[in-house]
């Protein structure tokens, strides 16, 4: 039962937030707030880092040095995503060996997205136009979150994802102009990474567990559906001018609506990818545990160094 100091509490809480100011690290939030921040912002950070590995695996093989140094950048850039977000997640009082540990026995999810695998070079440019475009979506909405640091983080990391989104169409242009070859590969990517970006916005808004108080915290400022309708209707367009052919028969312009309709999303697919069992979760969880112990030596160097700098102050 709630006393009435939480409950005043809470219900200042709540007209900070519709009043549109930024909850800050330091200030008063329920425990539910702050659960649900850590929950979404740390699988944020995850998603970020686990993301890195579909791509880093055509580093080495990228058709010429440009591309290399653009995907070297693009993929690096994912890595400081992460970073900005464990960081705004341990604002909220939580560890950042907490939250690896999470990652690493399955407690805590990461993006569905990246348990598909990278076949070809065409899924490189498929990555950066479908999966951070459907990324940018999500997260301008996001540059208003009510979590002050997350809010800022969003802001820098949507400048970065328009230069990904931007460097990925670029590789579906030059595909779709190319050789018969090179057209049929670009069909292929959009065909196999079109019904994934589409499951990024997550559950239909009728099934989605946390939206409703997300979206009353203004944690989320728009809901599943939404966002998912907005992405496509930005995203057909694109499709039209690569001249590619729709990856979903039922894509069509609705007078009535003023959207594009699209046929369903298949949801025992998502839930089984999120549970676990997508083409590549086992092979993302045990590449990141082997990098993580890796570079334990790179943590212990590091404790070591600031241990001897606090013994030297103290003496
Ligand atoms: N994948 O109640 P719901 C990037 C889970 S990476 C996996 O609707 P919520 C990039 C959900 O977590 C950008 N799980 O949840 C990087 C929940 O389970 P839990 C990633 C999903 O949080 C490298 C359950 O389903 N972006 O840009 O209200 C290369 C029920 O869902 C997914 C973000 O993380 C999914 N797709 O809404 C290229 C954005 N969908 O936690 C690009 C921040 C749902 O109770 N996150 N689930 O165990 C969000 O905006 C929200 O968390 C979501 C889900 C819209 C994703």
């Amino acid at each position: 039962m709630k006393t009435d100091d939480n409950a005043d509490l809470e219900a200042i809480f709540q007209q900070r937030i519709d009043n549109e100011e930024k909850i800050e690290p330091k200030d008063w939030m329920p425990d539910d707030y702050r659960r649900n921040l850590i929950r979404q912002i740390s699988q944020h950070a995850h998603s970020e880092v686990i993301g890195m590995q579909p791509e880093g695996n055509w580093i080495t093989r990228a058709p010429s040095l440009r591309r290399k140094a653009v995907l070297l950048a693009k993929v690096q850039d994912e890595g400081g995503h992460g970073l900005y977000l464990y960081s705004a997640t341990e604002t909220l009082g939580i560890s950042r060996a907490e939250l690896i540990g999470a990652l690493q026995s399955g407690k805590a999810k990461y993006a569905s997205i990246f348990n598909y695998p990278t076949l070809t070079w065409a899924d490189i440019g498929a990555i950066g136009w479908l999966v951070d475009g459907a990324a940018i979506c999500n997260q301008i909405s996001l540059q208003r979150t009510s979590y002050g640091p997350y809010a800022r983080a969003m802001v820098r990391i949507c400048k970065e994802e328009s230069f990904h989104q931007r460097q990925g169409y670029e590789i579906m242009v030059v595909l779709a102009q190319g050789s018969d070859e090179q057209r049929a590969m670009a069909q292929d990517a959009l065909n196999r990474w079109w019904w994934p970006s589409l499951m990024m916005f997550g559950p239909h808004d009728a099934e989605s567990a946390h939206s409703a108080r997300s979206m009353q915290w203004k944690i989320k400022r728009e809901t599943n559906d939404d966002l998912r309708q907005k992405f496509i209707d930005q995203t057909v367009p694109q499709i039209d001018y690569l001249k590619l052919e729709y990856p979903d028969p039922k894509i069509q312009w609705s007078e009535d609506r003023g959207h594009y309709d699209f046929g369903e999303i298949d949801w025992e697919e998502f839930y089984a990818v999120i549970k676990g069992d997508g083409h590549c979760n086992r092979e993302r969880l045990q590449h990141h545990i082997k990098a993580h112990e890796e570079g334990e030596w790179v943590r212990q160097a590091l404790r070591a160094y600031n241990e001897k700098k606090r013994a030297q102050k103290a003496a």
